[in-house]
């Protein structure tokens, strides 16, 4: 279990923050050993004196940035570094000083005026350091980031390098990235870079909040920890309009909220949808403000509650995928994103296959969009995959991830994997260990996996979950063409399903290649009427099933997205409903035509 902390830097009495984010240097490690950037010590000097540097903006992807192919398929070292000034009232306010990544893809080490910070092993969650001991107030300081984006079998998601055994075939040296997911493996420092102050000693580290509905009332039960104990400490309730709805003293206790606004997804009230309160924390001298909603999540044997009333999800998977910046954080981008989520009237997604930026967590929040919350544990598949090491990994990443967004009431449910091998022997103890660390960790949430078409006889993990969900892709690769299969086999999987587990069912992927622009009547795979009578079939089925025990359907993709070069990816995975552009599709069209349908209760 890792530290507590990790709170997302929030300016406030006591704190500031300093962005460091812009176009920093970069040089990539080309040597052929792949490490002479180590040998060189690059981190003791500017980058640029060690040789030629390009600008490179973060938050962004390098891979998409230059007309250079060699960079755009770069395994290996990459490095960044910038320069700052620390403002000198630092030292005479007394100010613990930290330095953030939100994240950076995959292995990152990071120096601080030459001097070794920090090292964070995965991608997608954040890592920080006190930077005081290291921190130059009467001069520049230069931050240095090395980032190496090669998969093994033991990093999540996992992936393996394959060289060119035939050297007479292959030219020196050669080798290629092996990945066991459908998407780019697109590297750098993905989101945001940060400097943020708190006082040196007697600060906040962290905050914990669990809440509870009990008629139009809302319980609240906080745990603040501090860099010391005891503490000295005040919580007040805070509503959208700013009145303080309850307080109390101490830095654990409960408040009850009388005739609270609960969270609601949008779609489940037409009136303050995704209302947020904060929990105003003073403690000793340090300010914090902790975003929250009052909501419960529940899970019976064919329901999933939200506030005690059942709860469908009609929504989407997502990637961060976009042209240019690759997986960087992008506001445009996201405020689109959302825009395009109520188009098609979607209550929730997916954050499928890794944790996504705290900023858009953040609007799931604020705009009541319900989000299962998925660990970049794609593609776990081999017994390599599944060892002692990998298990290690997976648990420390499932910390991170709740630490990151416990407080969310957006996140409705933990999915530790996507698709893993879990017909194998070795998949019941590894997920066993996974599913139970993580409700060890939040018992609040229900917890998941995304199974992958092993059937309910083969696979062994999902006896661990509360929710079951399932990816389907008949019509696709299996009878590709024959969408008359859909009803006949989606019916029966659902039931053989039931038949075994008295758990509810969500489709969490069901979709189709299609290329914008390419239309054939009667419908052939790849056109736009293929992916509407495709989607149909399944659709009909849905209607069936979510009286009963299906809770949820989210069809992939919401939006078409980058992949490695294989030859069933047409310049990436088309399953859209959007283009990449994010632009609709005929079937963009259906899908909105449905769920405005569903949010309607017709
Ligand atoms: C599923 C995977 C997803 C893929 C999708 C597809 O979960 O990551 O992109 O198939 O093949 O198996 O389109």
């Amino acid at each position: 279990t890792p530290q507590p902390g990790m709170l997302y830097p929030r300016d406030s009495e006591s704190r500031q923050i300093k962005h460091l984010d812009g176009m920093w240097n970069f040089r990539a490690d080309k040597s052929s050993a792949r490490n002479a950037s180590f040998e060189e010590k690059w981190f003791t000097q500017p980058l640029h004196k060690t040789g030629p540097v390009i600008p490179m903006p973060v938050p962004s992807s390098f891979n998409d940035i230059t007309q250079d192919k060699s960079l755009r398929d770069f395994v290996g070292w990459v490095w960044y570094d910038t320069e700052f000034y620390a403002p000198m009232d630092w030292i005479t306010l007394k100010k613990r000083v930290v330095l953030r990544f939100d994240s950076a893809h995959y292995y990152s080490i990071v120096w601080l005026n030459s001097e070794h910070l920090m090292e964070h092993n995965g991608g997608h969650l954040p890592f920080e350091a006190e930077v005081n001991n290291l921190l130059n107030y009467g001069g520049v300081n230069r931050v240095t980031i090395a980032i190496n984006n090669t998969l093994t079998p033991h990093t999540l998601p996992p992936g393996t390098i394959e060289y060119g055994a035939d050297k007479g075939r292959y030219p020196p040296g050669f080798f290629k990235q092996i990945l066991q997911f459908d998407f780019f493996n697109y590297a750098g420092i993905h989101r945001s870079v940060k400097l943020y102050t708190t006082p040196f000693t007697h600060y906040i580290s962290d905050i914990t909040i669990v809440t509870d509905v009990a008629g139009s009332n809302g319980i609240v039960k906080y745990t603040v920890i501090g860099d010391q104990s005891p503490m000295d400490c005040k919580v007040e309730v805070i509503d959208m309009d700013g009145f303080i709805v309850g307080r109390q003293n101490g830095s654990q206790g409960q408040i009850t909220v009388t005739n609270a606004n609960f969270w609601w997804p949008y779609t489940m009230t037409a009136e303050k949808p995704g209302y947020m309160y904060t929990l105003k924390v003073h403690a000793w001298d340090d300010f914090y403000r902790q975003p929250f909603g009052i909501r419960v999540v529940k899970v019976t044997d064919k329901q999933l509650l939200i506030n005690n009333r059942p709860f469908y999800c009609h929504g989407v998977a997502k990637h961060e995928d976009s042209d240019i910046r690759g997986k960087g954080l992008d506001f445009a981008l996201i405020a689109k994103d959302f825009n395009l989520l109520k188009w098609l009237g979607a209550n929730c997604f997916r954050t499928s296959h890794y944790p996504y930026a705290e900023e858009i967590m953040d609007q799931a929040d604020r705009q009541g969009i319900a989000v299962i919350d998925e660990s970049p544990g794609v593609g776990i598949k081999t017994v390599a995959n599944m060892n002692n090491v990998s298990l290690a990994h997976h648990l420390e990443v499932m910390g991170e991830l709740v630490r990151r967004d416990k407080n969310r009431p957006s996140v409705i449910m933990w999915s530790v994997a996507n698709e893993p091998a879990s017909s194998r022997d070795e998949a019941r103890p590894y997920f066993k260990a996974v599913i139970e660390h993580t409700r060890s960790l939040d018992n609040t949430r229900p917890v998941t996996y995304v199974n992958g078409g092993v059937g309910p006889t083969s696979d062994k993990v999902v006896e661990y979950v509360d929710v079951i969900c399932l990816n389907h892709y008949y019509a696709w690769y299996s009878d590709c063409g024959y969408i008359d299969v859909i009803p006949y086999q989606l019916k029966s999987d659902l039931n053989d399903w039931n038949a075994l587990h008295k758990k509810p069912v969500i489709i969490t992927e069901y979709g189709a290649d299609t290329v914008v622009g390419l239309h054939q009547e009667p419908s052939f795979i790849f056109t736009e009427e293929y992916q509407v009578d495709f989607m149909s079939q399944y659709h009909k089925v849905f209607d069936e099933f979510r009286k009963d025990f299906l809770v949820g359907e989210m069809v992939w993709n919401f939006a078409d997205f980058m992949t490695d070069q294989q030859i069933n990816r047409v310049v990436g995975n088309r399953k859209g409903v959007l283009t990449r552009q994010r632009q609709p599709k005929m079937s963009g069209h259906l899908l909105r035509e449905r769920y405005q349908k569903l949010i309607n209760g017709t």
